[in-house]
């Protein structure tokens, strides 16, 4: 089994190059929820709902978040009524988050609701969000002040000045039972290509993951986000900059060292290979790590799976 960290962009385009090698059942995921939201009512889990279209095959491949050819009928109505539209929900992501809300509202934890939607949408593979508490990435603007994530990324398309970013009730944050098995029993831990501070960022430092991960650390790898200093996308170079981390290769050795043993930059920044090495301990392979269609994710899918061997276990 292999399990990946993921955000919402980025690691899901990897691992749609992982199931073109492996089938599902192999998968697992391990899903951010500090970028979940209550809009209008609806409980909103955006980077979960990612990875269930992902795997349900329901996903826009184009935005790659929603659902494909997806209509925003009930969102216009929602707009003349008052309420906020600044969030696209389709109308069958609605459904998914009516579903979920319900099913908060009687009392279900996260895992037991994403365990039902990967049952109800037939997926093999197993995700789990990283908590079942409700965590919240928060960024305090200079003109906007506190906001939630989604506010800072989609209503002001991430064009404000950010002071400081922290995760609401992180430290009381307790895990699913399944994340502890299912890290214990993985062959090889993925840490995915995603924002570091806001995706995998809230993951690893739940208190419970770090602990895992630190004892696990020998079969887990982390994929840099970063060619040079830019991310391949998102906000991850100002959101860094903002918590005062650099934005390199080596910044983000410097992030993940504790928690795995090899990290992969990309091949045009390979001349740092030996420099990140002495300075954090870890083994750093360089590969081509932009990928711009499936194809290029399977490559770099076969390149991590050699890694320690794992290739010929499973291919
Ligand atoms: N991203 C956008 O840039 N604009 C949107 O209107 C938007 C709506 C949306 C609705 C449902 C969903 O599951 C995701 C959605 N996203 C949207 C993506 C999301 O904001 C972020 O990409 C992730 O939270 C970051 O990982």
């Amino acid at each position: 089994m292999i399990t990946f960290l993921s955000g919402g962009t980025g690691t899901p385009k990897l691992i749609q190059g992982f199931r073109t090698i492996l089938s599902d059942e192999n998968l697992s995921v391990i899903v951010n929820t500090a970028d979940d939201i209550w809009l209008s009512g609806i409980y909103i889990s955006p980077d979960v709902d990612t990875i269930l279209y992902l795997f349900s095959d329901l996903l826009d491949k184009n935005k790659f978040w929603g659902i494909e050819n997806d209509t925003f009928n009930t969102l216009k109505m929602l707009h003349l009524l008052g309420f906020p539209s600044w969030f696209n929900l389709g109308d069958q992501d609605l459904a998914i988050n009516l579903f979920r809300t319900r099913m908060i509202q009687k009392g279900a934890s996260q895992e037991n609701i994403v365990k039902t939607l990967s049952n109800l949408l037939n997926i093999k593979s197993t995700i789990i969000p990283c908590t079942n508490n409700h965590i919240e990435t928060r960024i305090i603007t200079e003109k906007k002040g506190d906001i939630h994530f989604q506010e800072f990324w989609v209503k002001y398309k991430a064009k404000v000045n950010i002071k400081q970013v922290y995760i609401k009730n992180l430290e009381s944050a307790e895990i699913p039972e399944s994340v502890r098995s299912t890290i214990e029993k993985s062959e090889l831990i993925i840490i995915g290509p995603s924002n570091p501070v806001t995706s995998i960022g809230p993951i690893i430092q739940i208190r419970e993951i770090a602990e895992l991960l630190k004892e696990h650390k020998d079969k887990t790898i982390a994929i840099s986000p970063l060619i040079g200093n830019k991310p391949v996308s998102g906000p991850t170079e100002m959101l860094m900059k903002a918590e005062g981390l650099e934005s390199t290769p080596m910044g983000i050795a410097e992030i993940y060292k504790d928690y795995c043993s090899c990290l992969i930059i990309d091949n045009k920044d390979s001349d740092m290979i030996n420099q990140i090495q002495n300075k954090t301990g870890l083994k750093v392979l360089s590969e081509e790590i932009l990928f711009k269609n499936t194809q290029d994710a399977s490559r770099l899918a076969y390149s991590i799976l050699n890694w320690r061997g794992h290739h010929d276990k499973y291919v």
